[in-house]
């Protein structure tokens, strides 16, 4: 008799579940099937679990095709059931290839081909439907959101989008996207839900006619240059009834969160300063390098710096003052942007060109938070104070790349739930468009001039 093993969630039961479980019986006589508990899906860091345990083991019951149902509970349990089950064969979608290689050692390993294309809960009415993302844009970003839309329950990534078809088809195939399209239209029919990876120029376009056509819509940062088109996005998706988000991805991270709690919490005291800096040396031939109107160091970090800035000391500055150096084309090498605030003053540098200590920095009247880099991935922070001997650490736990935070909010947000809404809020979102827009006013005045001195001096 041969043995045939497979795991997962099976969250919100659909189609590709079941396709799985009906081609890993044909594989074999016995088909064992280890359904996940909470706590290892939060331990393999996947997130937005809609279903019990039990209600996930109830629908694998009852599509008749297990012979026996286990429950997966920690990490290394498959190598201990293969060996105590005397499983043959072990089986997995081919969303999971290379991954599970390790296990040939001890019994044959079979991937099998994932459904891309699903739609409704075929076995039950289930809480919700799962959410069919379109992927705007097929650049270096795309493929991250792929990897960890995978660790989020209730979301399928369905298609991509470029407007040069024969790009979108490439990273279809690669990526194992099944849909892809050239007509942005045609694409959109098919989607609930659109993620903007596009060039930052065409962000406002793509988020109009999504959200124009009812779509729910995850956009890269910066949304918008403009506060006026920031603000007639979030009201066009109010008025249509859908969600937009930006997609500053540190937002949604928890020790991001913790951070900024900590920061209210008045353990530092009044909050005065805030000093954020990201800073990456990028090569010449880079698009952020070349793309005179688009490109340099603050468009493309900005958001992660003036995020901390706008959560602790909020959108109404008193004044702000932009320092660049900037590169031969224009583009900025380097930024920094001086906010004052009626009690406290803020500092974002951000750098392509130049490299600086990328160090988050939140002085209070009694001690302060320092988060070394990467900040913006918060992996640790520690709170100081006068007394140098007295240090407290944190370690909050932060998960793959971290996008998947971001996607766990837009997928639950569309299911209704309004969770975590203060993560990004749209009067941020709005007023760091302004900020943008200012700077991009700023930068023009010096546009073509040559050198690295300071924008203000020419
Ligand atoms: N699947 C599929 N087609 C889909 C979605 C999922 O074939 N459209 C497959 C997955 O590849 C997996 C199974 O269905 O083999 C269960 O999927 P999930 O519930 O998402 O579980 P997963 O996170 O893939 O867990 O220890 C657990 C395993 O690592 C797999």
């Amino acid at each position: 008799m041969k043995k045939v093993i497979t795991y997962g969630t099976f969250d919100l039961f659909h189609e590709g579940h079941y396709n799985l479980l009906k081609r890993a019986k044909t594989l074999g006589d016995y088909l064992i099937v280890g359904v996940t508990t909470e706590y290892y899906d939060l331990q393999r860091g996947k997130l937005n679990v809609v279903d019990s345990i039990l209600e996930r083991i109830e629908n694998v019951k009852r599509t008749g095709l297990a012979d026996e149902i286990i429950v997966e509970d920690h990490e290394g349990q498959k190598q201990e059931d293969i060996q105590k089950l005397g499983v043959d064969i072990f089986t997995v979608g081919s969303d999971w290839v290379g991954i599970f290689d390790y296990l040939k050692e001890l019994c044959q390993v079979v991937y099998l081909e994932r459904t891309p294309e699903i739609s409704s809960s075929i076995l039950r009415a289930s809480k919700y439907p799962i959410v069919q993302v379109g992927v705007v844009g097929s650049g270096r970003i795309a493929p991250r959101f792929l990897a960890e839309a995978k660790f989020v329950s209730g979301v399928n990534v369905r298609a991509v989008y470029n407007p040069h078809e024969m790009s979108a088809e490439r990273f279809g195939k690669t990526y194992e996207v099944e849909a892809y399209y050239g007509d942005f239209k045609t694409f959109l029919e098919d989607m609930d839900a659109i993620y903007i990876a596009s060039p930052h120029q065409t962000h406002y376009e793509y988020a109009k006619m999504a959200i124009e056509q009812g779509r729910h819509v995850l956009c890269e940062k910066p949304l918008t240059f403009t506060v006026r088109e920031a603000q007639e996005l979030y009201a066009l998706a109010k008025d249509r009834g859908v969600v937009l988000m930006e997609g500053i991805k540190t937002a949604y991270c928890p020790g991001f969160i913790q951070m900024m709690n900590v920061a209210r919490s008045g353990m530092i005291g009044e909050v005065r300063d805030v000093e954020a800096c990201f800073s990456r040396i990028t090569a010449a031939q880079m698009r952020e390098m070349q793309d005179e109107k688009f490109g340099g160091a603050f468009l493309e970090f900005g958001s992660y710096t003036l995020l901390p800035i706008f959560k602790l000391l909020g959108c109404q500055y008193k004044s702000v003052e932009f320092d660049s150096i900037l590169a031969r084309n224009g583009i900025d090498l380097y930024t920094k942007i001086h906010f004052r605030y009626k009690d406290g003053l803020a500092m974002s540098k951000t750098g392509i060109g130049v490299k600086s200590e990328g160090q988050l920095v939140i002085a209070g009247t009694k001690g302060y938070i320092l988060a070394e880099s990467p900040w913006w991935l918060t992996k640790s922070f520690a709170v100081r104070y006068e007394d140098p001997t007295k240090i407290e650490h944190y370690s909050p736990k932060f998960l793959g790349d971290g996008l998947r935070y971001e996607i766990a909010d837009f997928v639950s947000k569309i299911n209704g739930g309004n969770r975590m809404a203060y993560c990004l809020t749209n009067e941020e979102s709005i007023a760091m468009a302004g900020v943008v827009e200012r700077f991009m006013k700023e930068r023009g005045k010096v546009r073509g001039m040559v050198g690295t001195r300071n924008a203000k001096e020419y």
